[in-house]
């Protein structure tokens, strides 16, 4: 492909329309999109994607990975034909539009990921990368390349400085993920200022290093250069790609060209007038779209349409050769599976006492065979986590039909590349390491749930019930640091049935992540426990009387400490109620009056147990209650041993009862 003037003219009306957007806003970046418009422009004529149906399956995926240029995003958005009019691009970063700061899966149509905390993007790809392999692995036939798509990223600075990148690049590099090619915008100025301040390694010696093929393109504005380093990076099938393209921020502006000013804030409106005039546009005329610019996009916009129609046939050809395989494609592109898991829940065969990190593996082992699609790993703890489903391959640079993968000893690249997996459709993903990890990988889960993407973490080790690893691997904030997640489902389930009923709700659930809270050390088996544990919270335990004398609640491992309290209570003569309360999230979304059943306002006598510090348990037992909880960090000894230092013992549950009864 040749580009000419016409091209040339279209990049600097991408600029223009993006520097408009963000002086109107008066905020948003300029910087990033006047540099990067035209390796944006040779990559978007380049790549498979109709704005006529961003939910094509098999298109070409796009992540700008440096959010903050939301409005490079934007601007072709509009330009290739999405549903982005120019009175959303005048919207930009207002309430309630279509164009917010940074990209908003969900929120805009064609946009495939949230980004704006740097670094996620390029994992989420390393994810949409794999999935695309094993997807093609799993349908395609010859002359039936029903999944054949690259993955595109665009990648600033900042983004390549952050440690999930270097995670997520590490993986993609021994994964071989060789339809993974990024862009990376090399313009060697961050917001403090020049990157020589803190980043001089050799970007290309290190991703040689991670084993991808890297390419340097020397002047950004080489719209052929461009595209020729693009189209050799898809020729290389065996290594991802890395394409540095030497840019400049704020290219066009002469007052803030290649200066960290141009990052972050409005141009000014003169320098957008001499903007414009340097570019060869009119100065006086804003968010304007030359006719000959959109003209010129619907040789793209075409062929974009053309591709989708091909593949469309090609996937009705594909269902009259292949129908078993075109009717699972199909079933797997479905959101709702509660169908496929409705014997999940059928409470015989948990009999022995069991850790439900254990009850969690085998449950999973069961699901494997029913749920095809469904795809996992660990950050190395696999043994540990019980994440490993048998018999169902792993998943490598030789065999992509592998469905447990080893994320190796990444949690936050692990996090996100399973965010990827979801998104690229198809898949139902999960990711596992000890609940104490966690902080390692929050920025991506706190994603999966701004995202309101059904994936699970099965999180275990969740207390001093770890033992002999002491405080550095006990969790005590974590469960209130998920809890306080908005959209994050927290189900810390009491025993083995419990468990099944998290995992039934992590997979069912259409618009949340779960984060699945296990335990080490074995548990009881209780005959009162059921699926209604779905309902975040109910009573285990009855007494006797319309009013109960005492409520007593916990959730996961502590549900057994006042099982047995209930025991000891009620032969003392005190007559309490057991409540399990697996999920907050889940408890509070049911109707009022169910939870004023289950914990009824007028009985004040509350205690709850759980072995961390979460404060969320004080809406639940009120200005009365007791909360038994961790006041520190745990120690280093047996677990036996640890919860009876700590305090949770039946002993101290019932003193604690009785001395509330008798105050
Ligand atoms: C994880 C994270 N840390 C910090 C920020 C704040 N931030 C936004 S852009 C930026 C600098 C990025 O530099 P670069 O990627 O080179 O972008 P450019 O200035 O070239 O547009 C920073 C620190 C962020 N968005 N995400
Ligand atoms: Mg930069």
């Amino acid at each position: 492909m040749n580009y000419n003037k016409i091209d040339d003219l279209s990049v600097n009306t991408i600029r223009a329309l993006s520097a408009d957007a963000v002086q109107k806003a008066n905020s948003g970046h300029p910087g990033l999109p006047l540099g990067a418009a035209p390796m944006a422009y040779a990559l978007w004529t380049n790549m498979r994607h109709s704005g006529k149906n961003p939910q094509w399956h098999d298109k070409d995926r796009f992540v700008l990975s440096a959010g903050h240029g939301s409005m490079l995003v934007y601007s072709l958005l509009h330009l290739f034909g999405y549903e982005v009019s120019l009175e959303d691009i005048k919207d930009f970063r207002q309430l309630g539009s279509i164009t917010p700061g940074h990209p908003e899966y969900g929120h805009t149509k064609g946009i495939e990921t949230t980004t704006g905390p740097l670094g996620q993007g390029v994992a989420n790809a390393v994810g949409m990368a794999i999935a695309e392999s094993f997807m093609a692995d799993k349908f395609n036939r010859p002359g039936f390349e029903i999944s054949d798509h690259y993955t595109f990223v665009i990648a600033g600075d900042g983004c390549l400085m952050e440690g999930i990148s270097s995670e997520a690049s590490s993986l993609a590099g021994t994964l071989g993920l060789g339809k993974l090619i990024m862009l990376y915008d090399s313009n060697r100025i961050s917001i403090e200022g020049s990157t020589d301040l803190a980043f001089t390694e050799d970007v290309a010696a290190r991703y040689r290093a991670y084993g991808w093929h890297v390419d340097e393109v020397s002047d950004g504005n080489d719209l052929n250069a461009i595209a020729a380093a693009i189209e050799s990076a898809k020729k290389e099938s065996e290594k991802p790609s890395l394409i540095i393209v030497r840019t400049e921020i704020g290219y066009g502006c002469p007052a803030k060209q290649g200066s960290a000013s141009a990052h972050g804030e409005p141009l000014g409106t003169d320098n957008v007038r001499a903007l414009k005039e340097n570019l060869g546009l009119d100065p006086d005329s804003h968010f304007n779209i030359p006719e000959q610019v959109y003209e010129h996009m619907k040789i793209w916009i075409e062929k974009g349409m053309k591709a989708e129609s091909d593949w469309n046939n090609l996937l009705e050809s594909y269902s009259a050769a292949y129908p078993d395989l075109f009717n699972e494609y199909i079933k797997w592109h479905e959101r709702d599976i509660s169908e496929t898991l409705k014997d999940l829940l059928i409470p015989e065969g948990y009999d022995k006492p069991v850790s439900t990190r254990e009850a969690s593996g085998s449950i999973l082992n069961r699901l494997s065979a029913t749920v095809g699609n469904l795809i996992g790993g660990s950050a190395d703890l696999a043994p540990s986590n019980k994440t490993f489903m048998k018999n169902m391959g792993e998943f490598s640079a030789s065999s992509r039909s592998g469905r447990n993968l080893h994320f190796g000893v990444r949690e936050h690249a692990m996090a996100s590349v399973t965010n990827g997996i979801y998104l690229h459709g198809g898949l139902r993903p999960y990711c596992g390491t000890f609940l104490v990890f966690s902080d390692y990988m929050k920025g991506a889960m706190r994603l999966s749930a701004i995202m309101g993407i059904p994936v699970t973490y099965v999180l275990t080790h969740d207390s001093i019930g770890v033992g002999e690893d002491g405080p550095t691997h006990q969790p005590v904030e974590h469960l209130s640091s998920l809890r306080s997640i908005p959209n994050m489902t927290v189900f810390r389930p009491a025993d083995a049935k419990e468990t099944a009923a998290g995992w039934y709700h992590a997979l069912t659930c259409k618009d949340s992540p779960t984060s699945l809270i296990l335990t080490r050390q074995n548990l009881p088996v209780f005959k009162e426990s059921s699926d209604e544990a779905l309902k975040g919270g109910y009573v285990m335990r009855d007494s006797d009387k319309e009013k109960p004398d005492i409520i007593l609640m916990a959730s996961g491992s502590e549900v057994e400490l006042i099982y047995s309290a209930y025991d000891s209570l009620r032969e003392l003569g005190i007559d309490p109620r057991v409540v399990s309360i697996p999920s907050f999230e889940l408890f509070d979304a049911q109707e009022d009056e169910y939870r004023e059943k289950v914990l009824p306002s007028d009985v004040r006598r509350r205690i709850a147990v759980e072995a961390s510090n979460s404060s969320e348990w004080y809406k639940y037992i009120g200005l009365d209650g007791k909360f038994i909880k961790m006041e520190g960090f745990g120690a280093s000894g047996k677990a036996p041993d640890l919860f009876r230092h700590f305090g949770f013992t039946v002993e101290n549950v019932v003193e604690v009862a009785v001395r509330m009864i008798n105050s």
